[in-house]
């Protein structure tokens, strides 16, 4: 009886964590630091995502906001800031148990600098810029698109390597993952969160571009939000949001001819293999690899459009 109801406990607080998530955890340099939400603004909006069409009870559109760093969470004030240098390795992880992200689409880590050097009371109403993103990584089938052949795909945190060259300061690091198995009909779903962290050392003397304001890096006519996987196609020719800044990172490619990384500027669809690694992708990919192995049947039955 007790295990029972255990079960439909969990149940019922994690039905699918899978399917929908958000992210709560801090990993820095392969270990968690903290407690869930120590150092990721909590926010309203659970584990639910944000679309334009057909929004969830209780969430909010891309033109909101609250698309900055998720529902209600645009002060920071009860969130701790976690001290991080150049090169470190970090990921926030997905909230409520979560064991992979189980969508089809890209991922992307924005960062903004708190203008007044204080990021627990900043709103995110500057200036954002893209450090990393990953995209396709398996390459040659339209079938796959549907699920593993994107590289997050199964992954349960995104991860992104500290840049070198933005500066010393507070940031928002805003991780997103952008659930395409509805987009053909105009329904991206988003996922994210906001981590604070201060960022010491590095260079940091140059302007960071290119910029964009959030809301707004994203229209609802995009077509990279917009994008069928349920057709013939084996790439992914659009990008959404801007290019990575100078030193940010790709992962993957528009067609998956490469599943290593690549340093800045635009992808493009003929993108050489990686042979510059800079190992943003320190969570065991065999290990993930296997997990998604299990995960896509079952995965593949919890598509919800
Ligand atoms: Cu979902």
């Amino acid at each position: 009886m007790k295990s029972a109801t255990f079960a439909f406990l969990a149940a019922a607080i994690t039905p699918s964590t899978t399917a929908h998530y958000t992210f709560s955890g801090l990993i820095v340099n392969d270990e968690m630091v903290g407690k869930d939400w120590q150092y990721v603004r909590q926010h309203q909006n659970s584990y639910m995502p944000t679309k334009w069409k057909n929004i969830p009870s209780g969430s909010h559109s891309p033109d909101d906001t609250d698309f900055r760093c998720n529902k209600g969470a645009s002060s920071g004030a009860s969130t701790s800031v976690y001290t991080v240098k150049p090169g470190d390795k970090v990921a926030l992880k997905q909230a409520f148990g979560g064991t992979g992200m189980a969508h089809p689409g890209p991922a992307q880590v924005y960062m903004s600098k708190a203008p007044s050097g204080d990021v627990k009371s900043y709103a995110g109403d500057g200036d954002w810029f893209k450090i990393a993103q990953s995209l396709i990584c398996t390459p040659g089938s339209a079938e796959s698109l549907k699920t593993n052949a994107w590289c997050s795909y199964g992954d349960d945190s995104i991860a992104f390597t500290v840049p070198s060259d933005i500066g010393a300061g507070e940031y928002l690091a805003r991780v997103e993952h952008i659930g395409l198995h509805g987009a053909h009909g105009g329904e991206a779903e988003f996922y994210y969160a906001c981590a604070q962290l201060k960022i010491e050392g590095g260079s940091g003397n140059s302007t960071v571009t290119p910029t964009v304001k959030i809301p707004g890096m994203y229209k609802s006519t995009d077509p990279a939000v917009n994008f069928s996987v349920w057709g013939k196609s084996t790439c992914y020719d659009e990008i959404p949001g801007p290019n990575v800044i100078s030193g940010g990172v790709t992962e993957g490619s528009a067609c998956g001819t490469s599943s290593g990384s690549t340093t800045g500027g635009a992808i493009s669809k003929a993108a050489a293999p990686a042979t510059d690694y800079l190992g943003t992708e320190y969570l065991k990919r065999s290990v993930v690899r296997r997990h998604v192995g299990g995960l896509t049947s079952r995965a593949a039955k919890r598509y919800h459009v």
